[in-house]
Parts: structure tokens; C-alpha cells; sequence
């Protein structure tokens, strides 16, 4: 019995991410930031918790509510706030990375469509080895610094 265990074990680990990658990959608060009507571009924001112990990579993010939807990062540059796109998200195997206003995002550009308050956007994550991820998020006012924000005052 053991060393049929420890078969399947090995299996899941040569199999790569495969099927056990939804249980051991959460997505937590995921939330797309509601923006006026008529505004082209949004972003979204979540927690990456890697409960495996494998280093996971995103490398891309896709959603039907976009024309394209990139992976970005805030860094200060010269005392300036500046976004930029990154070519993956990396989150170590019993991590967290946070993406939220200010820090890492996924950017929505080019919205196919206006959003409302409440609605639940699909997003799908992927992954360095061809996994996908796919989840909802809700649309909500998000408060915070993001270049394409727009401010209450
Ligand atoms: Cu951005």
C-alpha cells in the first residue's frame, strides 16, 4: 500500500502542475477595479497563495473583457511612480504575492465593454508550464494610486 502511494506521488510530480495545481494554488479577494463609463482601461488585483512547493510562474493573464491584458508593476523611478509591464509573476512554493494598487496589477486595456459595480469578470491566469487558472472576480470601486485612475476630489 505504501509503495503504491508513493507511485502516485511521484506521478503528481512528473505530471507537473496538471490537475494538482487548482488545489494548491489559490486565488484569494480577486477583485477588477470599477472605472467610469467611457474609460478604456482597468486593472485587477488579488492574492497569489502558492500552497505547493513548487515555484509557480505566471506568465500571462487573459479575460474576455479586455483587448489585452498584461501583467504590470509600480516601480519609482527618479521620485516618479511608473508602471510597467513585467514578463511573469513568480510566486515561491508556501508564498503570497499580493497584486494591488500601487504594486504588481493585471492590467485590463481596451475595455470590450463598460463594467458595473458587483458583476464578476472571468480572468484566467497562465502559467509557466501551460497551465491555466481560470476564476471570477468582482467589479468594485478600488481607492488607491494607479496611473489610470481617476480621483473622487
Ligand atoms: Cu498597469
Amino acid at each position: 500500500m505504501k509503495k503504491i502511494v508513493s507511485i502516485l506521488i511521484t506521478m503528481a510530480i512528473t505530471m507537473g502542475g496538471g490537475p494538482v495545481l487548482a488545489g494548491t494554488f489559490g486565488i484569494h479577494a480577486p477583485m477588477v477595479r470599477m472605472v467610469p463609463p467611457g474609460q478604456t482601461v482597468s486593472a485587477a488585483f488579488m492574492i497569489l497563495h502558492n500552497h505547493g512547493m513548487q515555484e509557480r510562474i505566471v506568465v500571462a493573464a487573459h479575460s474576455d473583457v479586455a483587448d489585452a491584458v498584461e501583467l504590470h508593476n509600480h516601480t519609482m523611478e527618479d521620485g516618479m511612480m511608473k508602471m510597467r509591464r513585467v514578463d511573469a509573476i513568480a510566486v515561491a512554493g508556501h508564498a503570497e504575492v499580493v497584486l494591488k494598487p500601487g504594486g504588481l496589477h493585471i492590467m485590463l486595456i481596451g475595455l470590450t465593454r463598460s463594467l458595473e459595480v458587483g458583476e464578476k469578470v472571468t480572468l484566467e491566469l497562465e502559467f509557466a508550464d501551460g497551465e491555466r487558472l481560470s476564476f471570477k472576480a468582482p467589479v468594485q470601486m478600488v481607492s488607491g494610486a494607479h496611473d489610470h485612475a481617476t480621483h473622487d476630489h
